[in-house]
């Protein structure tokens, strides 16, 4: 999958702190184990892309890379574009439209709003479909292990292979019970809100979830070998992906946090059961809302990167806007949230516009150890904006402060100033 142009990345005098994050279980860890930091964020499925909830989330978790980059760790950042689902095939037909078509031009889009919005891309960056040959192995190895199994196609399903079954994680066998919190219905009932099929004949549990789903007639597929003719399921797409770029240990699995349960929950169980470690951290992002509600492709409540571009807004401004709040807490989109995001960019920039301002090494330690506690952007903006305060009204003498002060925030916050 093509990604986009890497901005640059100003140097800073020095490194800033270990950085910490709060995993699932609220406390803080360091996110990185080692001098190699791997990451894997769940990317989009192509369509309605990019509205502000995808960009939150990947601006996110850009957070966290530019973090460990000036922490000076190698970082190894890893994502996904889901190019064949059933959303994306639903979309198409209602749209009359080739889904290979949409999704190329979907990706392409999120590509130019993750260019505009100074996204550092990821390493490796791979389709569903090109992970295609992953998963199956993946699968392969998952009924070697006894941990996964073949259900019955309904009639017509199977192409010329029918005996061969949808292939179905074992939901009990892979230690998937348990992991919400929640009582059983209540479990049942979100994994069929988040694309599951508790309601499938023939599975041994309502919570197993597909790994291989067969040809049906007028959907795509791929030849599979002893698996039959067919395409990938969600979940292992992801786990595929990650093993093979960042190996059975890795650092941090993220996504926003409507994937919490099944999405993350499932992928790392097939992890495990495929013999890996799965991350040492899951990291989840708020969901941003819209009049009220969360932004979302299915209720079509959304505002796009694109279109504000369009309008003329900086993207600067829309990453601002994003930065103002905290990774980890639902927000809502509002035209005030807009609009004070980019009075505080003109602000800011009028802050570095001259040659000479009040001392930023200060700040440039402000904003290193606001972001290593948890990325506390909030922080970090509050920083910027006292120095940049003094700048406005008191000036300074300190030759070269503003650049350092506009490197700083470029290198850190991922603004352009
Ligand atoms: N392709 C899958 C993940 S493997 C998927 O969930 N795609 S998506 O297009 O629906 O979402 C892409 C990313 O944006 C995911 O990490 C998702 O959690 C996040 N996301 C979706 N909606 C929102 C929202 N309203 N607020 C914040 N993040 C969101
Ligand atoms: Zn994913």
């Amino acid at each position: 999958m093509q990604t986009w142009p890497a901005p640059a990345v100003p140097t800073l005098p020095g490194h800033g702190p270990e950085v910490q994050v709060r995993g699932l279980d609220g406390h803080l860890v360091p996110a990185a184990a080692g001098p190699v930091a791997g990451m894997y964020v769940c990317g989009i499925t192509p369509y309605d892309a990019t509205h502000l909830g995808h960009a939150a989330t990947a601006v996110g978790f850009d957070l966290l890379h530019r973090a460990w980059l000036d922490q000076g760790l190698e970082v190894r950042y890893v994502s996904n574009v889901t190019d064949v689902d059933d959303p994306l095939l639903e979309r198409a037909a209602e749209l009359g439209v080739e889904w290979t078509d949409l999704a190329t031009e979907q990706a392409a889009l999120y590509a130019e709003d993750m260019t505009a919005l100074a996204v550092l891309p990821p390493h490796t960056y791979l389709g569903a479909v090109e992970a295609i040959p992953l998963v199956i192995d993946a699968v392969a190895r998952l009924l070697d292990r006894g941990v996964a199994y073949r259900v019955p196609l309904e009639p017509g399903a199977g192409g010329d292979h029918p005996e061969l079954g949808d292939v179905y994680a074992d939901a009990v066998a892979q230690g998937i019970h348990g992991l919400t919190g929640m009582s059983h219905e209540g479990t049942v009932a979100l994994f069929g809100e988040n694309g599951g099929d508790p309601e499938r004949p023939g599975k041994r549990d309502p919570l197993d979830p597909a790994l291989w789903r067969r040809e049906r007639p007028g959907e795509p597929f791929w030849f599979a070998g002893d698996l039959g003719t067919g395409r990938p399921g969600w979940h292992i797409e992801c786990t595929a992906i990650a093993e093979q770029a960042l190996g059975d240990h890795f650092d941090v699995q993220g996504g926003g946090r409507d994937l919490c349960f099944p999405h993350h929950a499932m992928s790392t169980a097939h992890a495990l059961a495929l013999g890996g470690h799965g991350p040492r951290v899951q990291m989840h992002t708020g969901m941003v809302a819209l009049s009220g509600e969360k932004m979302s492709k299915s209720r079509g409540n959304l505002v796009l990167v694109s279109a504000l571009r369009e309008r003329g807004v900086d993207p600067m401004a829309v990453r601002l806007a994003i930065l103002a709040h905290h990774y980890a807490s639902d927000w809502e989109w509002t035209d005030d949230v807009l609009d004070a995001a980019t009075a505080r960019l003109d602000r800011w920039r009028a802050a570095v516009s001259g040659n000479g301002g009040p001392d930023a090494t200060e700040l440039l330690g402000e904003l290193r150890e606001a972001l290593a506690d948890d990325l506390d952007t909030p922080r970090a903006l509050a920083a910027m904006d006292s120095w940049a305060s003094a700048s406005l009204s008191i000036g300074g003498e300190v030759e070269g402060a503003p650049g350092v002060a506009a490197r700083a925030v470029d290198a850190l916050l991922g603004v352009r100033l």
